[in-house]
Formats: structure tokens, C-alpha cells, sequence
């Protein structure tokens, strides 16, 4: 039986059900804003669909599926300016994009290639982080030096429901309030870590709850609706320029795919529940808003959505095209010292694989 968990009451919402719920809107976003953002939602919905085919074809690794989580993405990093730093976690590897990163360098990192490896300072985005909540501190450290500095610039940092129970995300957490440091903590709460049930994850009413205790405010968004979520970020930005300090977004939403490539949820998940959240995903929904609010065509969403597969096409065989990377790149920064040992290591991998 699918059931309305009670982290999903009481949600801030911007976009309506086209039926009893009535449309609200944001201020301070002109149609070309509402146009741009649905580009970024159908870009990244665009990419995820085609990454789970490359995977699926042995072209990428094993890739975390963003799938419905797009308007938590877009949404939030459209209220940031160009210069404040994004910290992402692997559910948020394709975030870059939405700052002008090329789309062969983000599924390169998912091909294990070097030209995957991009210098965090050229798009402010920090190196997508894999284990859970340790990029949280840095993201503190950053956005409390920024403020040291005296800039305005803040910073936002992407976790799950999991992290929230990790060390690293209490000390980060609680240093950002304590220095006051220009950070958005931003919590994906797609109520799973893998297979765990937000149930088995905190004894917290909810996510939002656990910003008490470090001094900050805790707010709680519907995670598939784009406008709600850029509303609750850019109030959150607006805080940290003023010096106010951090903030904590809760955005809920349901886990709808795998967790990641290697996952089979079906023996844990409520299938119930995840048809419910597929059939009123973050895309279609905003599109239907759009639609309803006359700013939007068919014909227009499916032009969007050619010209985010072009760029698909295109960055795929660029990604493709890279030469392989010399595997004396897996030596090569491990060790400031080498001992004796890695000459003959490396020759060895040479050798097996006729690298000469
Ligand atoms: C420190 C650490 N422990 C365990 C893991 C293994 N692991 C990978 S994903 C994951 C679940 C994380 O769930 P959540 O924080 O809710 O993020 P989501 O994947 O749902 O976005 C775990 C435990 C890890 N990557 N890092
Ligand atoms: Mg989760």
C-alpha cells in the first residue's frame, strides 16, 4: 500500500495540481527565467535518461541515477550567481552543466577519464564527492574563508537523508553555525541511503528538525517542484550575503529509480509509492505548469528537448574520442616517496596490459 509519509505534509509549493491546488508564482522571475530554467531541467532529465543507456551499452561506469531529481538541482542552483561554489555529491554529478561545463567532461569522470577532472575553479563547482557527507566541512571551510575575506560570495552543499547521520555532516554543520558561514546546506531527502528507509535513518520528526541544534534555520520544500525550491534557496541565499549565517533546506521528494546502476530496489522499495512519484515527476509537472500559465508549447517543449539530445550526441563522442589515459596515472600521485616497489608495479601493468 503506498502511503503519505509524514516528512511529506506541510511542504512549502509553489506549482498547483492544475485541478483544486491552485498555481502560485515567484516573484522577481520574468518568463525568459521560467524558459531558461524548464532548459536546465530538460537538460539534465535529458542527461540522465541517456546515461543510463551508455551505462546500459558499457560506454559509462556505474552511474547514480538523478532521475526526479532535477527540480532540486536546477532549482536551487538558479538562485545562485555565477561566482558562489557549488559542492556536489555523486547525485548531483551532472550540476556542472548548468554552469556551462561541457557534457563530455561530466561523463567522463563517470568513464573513469582524466579529462573528467576538472579544475574546480573554473566553474566554482567543487569535485563530485562520493563518500557520504565529507565534502560538507569543506563546503563550511570555503564559505567561511569567503566570508573572512569579506566577500559576499556563499556557498551551497548537496547531501542525502543519509549523510544527515554522518560525522562529517555534524562537524561541518555545526562549524557553519557557529562562524556564521555563508552556506547553503542543501539535503536531497529522497528517503533512502540504498536500501535504509528514512525510518531506520533518524528518530527525527523530520530532516529539518536537526538545524535546531546548530543555530540555524531549517526549512522544508516539496523537492519535484523547480519554483519552490528556487524561492526557499534564494531566501537562503539572501541570508548568507547579509551575513546571517547558514541555512538548511530539507527537499523532499521519493527516490523513484535505483540507487545507482549496481542497485535492484526491488526486493525493498514500495513500488506503489514510486509509480505515484513517476507519474507526478518535477519535469512534466513544471511543464504543465508552464503550459498552464500559457508560457510554453508543446512544440516548444519537445524542440527543448531535441536540442539537449544534440548536446547529448555530441558529448558522448567527444567523451568517446579522448585517447585512453597512460596507467601510470594510477601510480602517479600516490605516493610523494615511491618505494621500490612501484617501478616494478607499473611495469607489470604495462605488461598485462601490452602497454609496452
Ligand atoms: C562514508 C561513506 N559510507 C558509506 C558509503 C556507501 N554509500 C554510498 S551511497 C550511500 C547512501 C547514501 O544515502 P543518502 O545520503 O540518502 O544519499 P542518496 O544516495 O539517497 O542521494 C552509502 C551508505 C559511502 N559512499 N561513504
Ligand atoms: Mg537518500
Amino acid at each position: 500500500m503506498a502511503q503519505v509519509l509524514p516528512a511529506e505534509r506541510d511542504l512549502r509549493r509553489v506549482i498547483g495540481d492544475g485541478d483544486g491546488v491552485p498555481d502560485g508564482a515567484v516573484e522577481g522571475l520574468s518568463e525568459a527565467d521560467l524558459l531558461e530554467l524548464h532548459r536546465w531541467l530538460v537538460l539534465l532529465r535529458t542527461y540522465d535518461e541517456r546515461s543510463l543507456v551508455y551505462h546500459r551499452q558499457g560506454r559509462i561506469g556505474t552511474y547514480a541515477i538523478f532521475w526526479n531529481h532535477e527540480a532540486m538541482q536546477a532549482g536551487s542552483v538558479y538562485a545562485l550567481e555565477r561566482e558562489d561554489w557549488i559542492f556536489p555529491s555523486y547525485r548531483e554529478s551532472a550540476i556542472g552543466l548548468l554552469r556551462g561545463m561541457p557534457t563530455e567532461t561530466a561523463l567522463s569522470w563517470w568513464r573513469g577519464h582524466p579529462s573528467g577532472w576538472w579544475n574546480p575553479l573554473d566553474w566554482n563547482v567543487a569535485s563530485i564527492c562520493v563518500p557520504i557527507g565529507t565534502h560538507v566541512p569543506h563546503a563550511t571551510g570555503l564559505a567561511w574563508g569567503k566570508k573572512l575575506r569579506g566577500e559576499t560570495t556563499c556557498a551551497i552543499v548537496y547531501f542525502g537523508d543519509g549523510a544527515t547521520s554522518e560525522g562529517a555532516f555534524h562537524e561541518g554543520a555545526n562549524l557553519a553555525g557557529v562562524m556564521r558561514a555563508p552556506l547553503v546546506l542543501f539535503c536531497n531527502n529522497n528517503q533512502w541511503a540504498i536500501s535504509t528507509p528514512l525510518s531506520e535513518q533518524t528518530a527525527a520528526p523530520t530532516l529539518a528538525d536537526k538545524a535546531i541544534g546548530y543555530g540555524m534555520p531549517g526549512v522544508r520544500v516539496d523537492g519535484g517542484d523547480v519554483l519552490a525550491v528556487f524561492e526557499a534557496t534564494r531566501d537562503a541565499v539572501l541570508r548568507a550575503r547579509a551575513g546571517d549565517g547558514p541555512t538548511f533546506i530539507e527537499a523532499v521528494t521519493y527516490r523513484a529509480a535505483p540507487h545507482a546502476t549496481a542497485d535492484d530496489p526491488s526486493i525493498y522499495i514500495d513500488r506503489e509509492r514510486v509509480e505515484e512519484e513517476r507519474e507526478n515527476e518535477c519535469v512534466g509537472r513544471y511543464e504543465r505548469y508552464l503550459v498552464r500559465l500559457g508560457v510554453l508549447t508543446d512544440s516548444q517543449a519537445e524542440e527543448t528537448k531535441q536540442e539537449a539530445l544534440a548536446v547529448m550526441r555530441a558529448g558522448i563522442a567527444e567523451a568517446e574520442a579522448e585517447r585512453s589515459a597512460d596507467v601510470g596515472l594510477v601510480f602517479e600521485h600516490a605516493y610523494a616517496d615511491p618505494p621500490p616497489s612501484q617501478a616494478h608495479d607499473l611495469a607489470e601493468l604495462r605488461r598485462i596490459l601490452g602497454h609496452g
